[in-house]
């Protein structure tokens, strides 16, 4: 559907992206009102989220980085030279580098939706290695993903840090573990392996803690979606009557965010009415935290078997690397 520069946004005659309102008019009309964590990231959402990882209670940018940092000829050992390195997502102006630095990779392929943020990031990144091809790919990498020629007879390493994984239920992160092994080969005979960030379960306090921090940076980050929603799809949600909620969630070993309303409300969207009472919450993100046990059996229900794991030093925070 995305790959040649063809813009992947599909928005009407007004400019409405289509996905968007769609997903917002479905998650509002439920009994459990909830909303894809994916429309957090407009321009302001993503630079709250940056602001987000800057902060002290939120560590796992911090532990995810430091392993990075200090594991590297062990990955490079276990990993080998000239691997085409297969980014799920757009790439971070810190890690990213920290893993090529590591690995000696012969191409660099970053997967991204948003074919803005692959162009500027891929640009960066081929000053900061001159001499290493890099291929971005607009495309949906939930999806099987085509591969440019390039790098086709180049063994694949995927990336995918940040625990983004966590973000998604089991259903959903076992169906794009799958897409990954599609995307890198595995099932032409070639055994890609994959890096994978996976924040790690710890006490309810400390997780809390990291998704309601004391400068509220992750409570606009929250509500910036009821101004997304208000600005791009005509919205009267009376934002001052929601406030951010943080709340693990132990059954499912999951942080969920919530915007909460604190008093009655009603309101419009795209000419749609909608109403909550008192109480009544909009569920915006699932972030997943795993053992190393839960984190195994998720690698291997996707048909990944993990070979090694790293940790920070303090434990909060696993890096594996598992093969097809
Ligand atoms: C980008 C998915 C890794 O779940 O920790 C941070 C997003 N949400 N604070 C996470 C997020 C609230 C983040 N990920």
């Amino acid at each position: 559907k995305a790959d040649n520069g063809i813009a992947i946004v599909d928005r009407d005659e007004t400019g409405v992206d289509k996905a968007f309102r769609a997903d917002v008019l479905k998650g509002l009309a439920q009994r459990q009102k909830a909303i894809p964590a994916r429309w957090f990231y407009d321009e302001r959402g993503s630079q709250l989220f940056e602001d987000i990882t800057k902060q002290p209670e939120y560590y796992p940018t911090r532990a995810e980085t430091e392993i990075l940092r200090d594991r590297g000829s062990e990955f490079a050992e276990l990993v080998g030279p000239d691997r085409a390195v297969v980014e799920f997502g757009s790439g971070s102006s810190v890690k990213t580098p920290l893993l090529l630095e590591a690995v000696a990779p012969g191409a660099y392929v970053p997967l991204d939706i948003s074919g803005e943020f692959l162009r500027q990031s891929a640009a960066a990144l081929s000053e900061k290695f001159p001499g290493l091809p890099v291929h971005p790919v607009e495309a949906d990498f939930m999806r099987k993903v085509e591969l440019p020629d390039e790098v086709e007879q180049l063994r694949k390493l995927g990336f995918f840090p940040g625990s983004t994984i966590g973000n998604m239920v089991p259903r959903t992160a076992v169906d794009l573990l799958r897409s990954m092994r599609a995307t890198m080969g595995a099932d032409e005979g070639q055994l890609p392996m994959l890096l994978i960030g996976m924040d790690l379960v710890k006490d309810r306090e400390v997780l809390e803690a990291a998704y309601a921090d004391e400068q509220d940076v992750t409570a606009e980050f929250n509500c910036n979606l009821l101004h997304r929603i208000n600005r791009e799809l005509d919205g009267t949600i009376p934002t001052e009557k929601f406030e951010h909620r943080a709340i693990w969630n132990d059954d499912f070993a999951r942080i969920e965010m919530h915007l909460l309303a604190t008093e009655a409300v009603d309101f419009e969207v795209s000419g749609k009415r909608f109403s909550m009472a008192k109480g009544d919450t909009i569920h915006t993100e699932n972030s997943h935290k795993f053992t190393r046990r839960s984190a195994n059996t998720l690698l291997l229900a996707g048909g990944w078997t993990p070979l090694k794991r790293w940790t920070d030093a303090e434990k909060r925070f696993s890096l594996i690397l598992a093969q097809a």
